[in-house]
């Protein structure tokens, strides 16, 4: 027998960006381990991609292409040859692309978060076509726009720094969940001394482990931070010297904070006036004593209306009490902005040759592919080429996205690892290989690391990669440049820009010998201000956010779903509802791994006492969650881990795997964020009652 050991990479969309260790036995897969030399992964994979071997080898895995038999969404399905497969779609697609290549539409996202395998070979096909742009904002883009308001880019504190920070806010995530990696960080500066604040809605696991949780209502996390800063000023625990020399429109800063008195912050957050005041306190006292104080904000905030404007304010804090002067101290959103990645070289725009297609936004799906063609909309959706994303599942108002994809008259192609809640509407199939069966490139948004994936396995039965799918498409549909002759390995050799300071020593043959290598990134990046802004200062003040139509300062924007919004809709449907990322999937990825789904159970809702008793609400009994654009049914826990007016259903389900055929998105909205066009899944109004 011959054994190999194969360094990979977790394609996740995850913070984490493991690198991976694949045993290897006579071309077979055998296991999957976390390298215990990558300084972040440490050794440990999650529950979930320790299950990747199970996952790939999964007896449900879809080895051959496909063609629906059966009605649009019942599932059914042929197997066809490549060939046929090929033939047939470039038969669909090639008199739109004549007549309107705007009615072609690519839905995808970070099934796989790997530079190759997601947006290259198949944005160079769709750029080629002249293809409706798909707007990619299911995600961070509110957070991403507010953030770089006022720190200039996706740039912050390292997660390899937070085991030295004295205090840390957990703002807005799951990391137990979500973000194991930084969490082992947690631990270890627990173990040195630090004090842990989670503050969410929900006392997650996360929050259940930190030695303070302050629960505000979804959506009031811009109101808790411009109640901090208001008692940072009022009390003078600010850095003056940093404030100074590293900040914009301090000045106009303090006359708006002055309203947000702890009275009005803790009435808007649903909070204790206290909790204002004693956050605020130790925030500003920790830093003043010298001591690092950082910040870990995450997705879990920005899901609402107001979702720019509340990490837009968090951003803020740091500068005003000097934080960033420590490695250790300042705030992490997101890294992902530290990485010189090569979209040009990899999705070739050039392929377009002039033309500027029309951008179709993603989480506004639903609506989209119920639109007739009209001046202001353009041409109508006549086709829809998925992948890496299950649309059907995960985005908002699923009953429309359902209705949508129903559709006689659209032509679906999807390209997946299974059968998916999507892939039951697709016309052709298309399998595709999972991460140990093909070359990828990754950089990450939780560390500073470049990450190679080598294949380790041969594909199985006939599924291929995306970037061989799209180069076979572009091949039936006629197109002969030679951008479509690059090999996985050429494209991936172009992932990141060496011409950049951070990413000189990239050498993609011998990242994928290595697996990884740290960017050049100082390890205090705003130590000594140089923000990546207009002004190069941390922007209190943004003639930016002004000139696009916002507020210049911080301020809160109330959910459209409140009673502050809109009273006659709370009255109606008076219960907040969030769902967040469950355990032990992967949005809804894992979900139809049997050992995970397991562990899950089934779909919950956690609900408080005093909502489920005056509901006549029993725990364990089936309850419907329901309002103007839908309704679901879970099982109800009655549990304080839900705040009292907030309910929660960890997500995401396959909807066929539920008892219902529906999920959570039967009641979330298609509307956008303050900034940034991006979902707003936890600003969602609910009743809920018993079902049975
Ligand atoms: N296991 C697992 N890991 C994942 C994922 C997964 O599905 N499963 N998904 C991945 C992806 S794509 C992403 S984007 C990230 C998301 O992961 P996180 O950034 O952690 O974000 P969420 O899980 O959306 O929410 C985290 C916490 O925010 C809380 N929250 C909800 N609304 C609010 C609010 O208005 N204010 C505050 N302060 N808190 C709120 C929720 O209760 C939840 O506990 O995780 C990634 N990692
Ligand atoms: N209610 C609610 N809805 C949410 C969220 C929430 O918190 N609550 N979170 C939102 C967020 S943050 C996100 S990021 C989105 C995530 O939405 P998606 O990005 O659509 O994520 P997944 O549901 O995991 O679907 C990814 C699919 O890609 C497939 N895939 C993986 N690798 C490959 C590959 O190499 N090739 C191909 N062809 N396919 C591949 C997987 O099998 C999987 O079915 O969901 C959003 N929806
Ligand atoms: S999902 Fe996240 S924590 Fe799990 S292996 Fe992948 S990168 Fe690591
Ligand atoms: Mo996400």
């Amino acid at each position: 027998m011959t054994t190999t050991l194969v360094r990979a990479t977790c394609p996740h969309d995850c913070p984490d960006t493991c690198a991976i260790l694949v045993t290897v036995e006579d071309g077979v897969a055998t296991e999957v381990k976390g390298d215990p030399d990558h300084p972040t992964t440490a050794g440990v994979l999650c529950t979930k991609v320790s299950r990747y071997v199970d996952r790939t080898y999964h007896p449900d895995r879809l080895l051959t292409p496909m063609r629906r038999v059966g009605r649009k969404g019942e599932g059914r399905f042929e197997p066809i040859s490549w060939e046929q497969a090929l033939d047939e779609i470039a038969a669909r697609l090639k008199p739109i692309a004549e007549r309107d290549p705007q009615a072609i539409l690519p839905y995808s996202y970070c099934g796989t978060m790997g530079l190759v395998q997601g947006e290259a070979m198949a944005m160079r096909f769709f750029n080629k076509l002249g293809a409706s742009f798909l707007d990619r904002t299911v995600c961070a883009t509110a957070g991403f726009t507010g953030y770089k308001y006022t720190i200039g880019g996706s740039i912050g504190t390292d997660i390899e720094q937070f085991q030295d920070a004295k205090l840390i806010l957990i703002w807005g995530g799951n990391p137990i969940a979500s973000n194991l990696h930084f969490w082992m960080r947690v631990q270890e500066a627990k173990r040195r001394g630090a004090k842990l604040i989670a503050i969410d809605p929900y006392r997650s696991l996360t929050a259940e482990k930190c030695h303070q949780h302050i629960a505000v209502m979804p959506g009031t996390d811009s109101a808790l931070a411009l109640g901090m800063m208001h008692v940072l000023v009022k009390e003078n625990l600010l850095d003056h010297d940093y404030i100074a020399r590293h900040t914009l429109g301090f000045a106009q800063l303090k006359d708006r904070v002055a309203e947000w008195t702890p009275e009005r912050t803790a009435e808007t957050c649903g909070i204790t006036v206290d909790e204002v005041v004693n956050l605020a306190r130790e925030y500003g006292q920790t830093a003043l004593r010298g001591e690092p104080v950082a910040i870990r904000m995450n997705y879990g905030l920005q899901r609402v209306r107001g979702g720019g404007m509340a990490v837009r304010n968090i951003a803020c804090l740091p500068a005003l009490i000097g934080a960033w002067r420590h490695p250790a101290g300042g705030v992490q959103l997101s890294t992902s902005g530290s990485f010189p990645a090569n979209k040009l070289a990899l999705q070739r725009p050039d392929l377009l040759r002039g033309r500027l297609p029309r951008t179709i936004n993603m989480n506004t799906i639903g609506d989209d592919l119920l639109k007739e063609a009209s001046p202001a909309f353009g041409s109508k959706i006549e086709a829809v080429i998925v992948y890496n994303a299950n649309p059907v599942a995960i985005a908002p108002d699923s009953s429309k996205v359902q209705r949508g994809f129903e559709r006689d008259d659209l032509f679906t192609v999807v390209l997946e690892h299974f059968q998916t809640d999507t892939a039951d509407y697709a016309d052709i199939l298309l399998p595709a290989t999972t991460q140990l069966e093909h070359v990828d490139a990754h950089l990450a948004y939780g560390h500073l690391y470049m990450m190679a994936n080598n294949a380790a396995i041969a594909p199985l039965g006939e599924a291929k990669p995306n970037t061989e799918i799209f180069r076979l498409l572009a091949k039936a549909m006629g197109m002969d440049d030679p951008v479509f002759d690059e090999t996985d390995d050429e494209l991936a050799a172009q992932a990141f820009n060496k011409q950049d300071a951070r990413a000189v020593h990239f050498d993609w043959e011998s990242l994928k010998r290595t697996g990884w290598s740290k960017l050049n990134m100082p390890a205090a990046p705003f130590a000594e201000g140089g923000f990546p802004t207009p002004s190069g200062k941390c922007e209190f003040y943004s003639e930016a956010m002004l000139a696009d139509g916002l507020d210049p300062l911080p301020s809160y924007i109330a959910n459209y779903e409140s009673v502050a919004s809109n009273p006659e809709l709370a009255e109606k449907y008076p219960l907040a509802m969030i769902s967040p990322p469950a355990r032990n999937f992967l949005n809804s990825t894992f979900v139809n791994v049997q050992s995970l789904r397991a562990t899950e159970g089934e779909p919950h809702l956690d609900i408080h006492p005093v909502d489920a008793a005056s509901r006549g609400i029993e725990h364990g009994e089936m309850v419907r969650i329901f309002n103007d654009r839908g309704a679901f049914v879970a099982r109800a826990r009655v549990t304080p881990k839900a705040r009292a007016g907030l309910v929660v259903g960890l997500s995401i389900w396959w909807k066929k795997l539920a008892s219902d055929g529906k999920n959570a998105n039967e009641v979330t909205s298609q509307r956008l964020t303050d900034m940034g066009r991006a979902p707003t899944f936890y600003d969602t109004l609910v009743q809920v009652e018993s079902a049975s």
